[in-house]
């Protein structure tokens, strides 16, 4: 990290490895967020309509997070998990 800044927002450089504080880094596990599926960290509309989209295979639409769109934990993507994203979605 560029001066070894702890503020967000500071730089992130490629350095020599010198075993400086602003080279050691700690890895959280993301939290993931169910329906997220855009994984912009928020369950909007956007998903919803996102996985319409991919469901009608519409080019262009990816599904970042397929995980959190398969709301019925099957393995498979389907209208079914479509009518939970949108139940979810009215009831937050
Ligand atoms: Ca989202
Ligand atoms: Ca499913």
């Amino acid at each position: 990290v560029y001066n070894i800044s702890k503020e967000d927002g500071a730089n992130i450089c490629q350095w020599e490895y010198w075993g400086g504080n602003g080279q050691k880094f700690i890895l959280e596990p993301v939290k993931e967020i169910e329906g997220d599926v855009n994984a912009d960290g928020a369950l909007s509309v956007i998903d919803v309509i996102l996985l319409q989209k991919w469901l009608l295979a519409v080019p262009d639409a990816e599904l970042t997070d397929w995980k959190a769109a398969d709301l019925c934990e099957d393995n498979i993507i389907n209208v079914f998990d479509l009518h939970l994203l949108k139940r979810m979605l009215l009831e937050q």
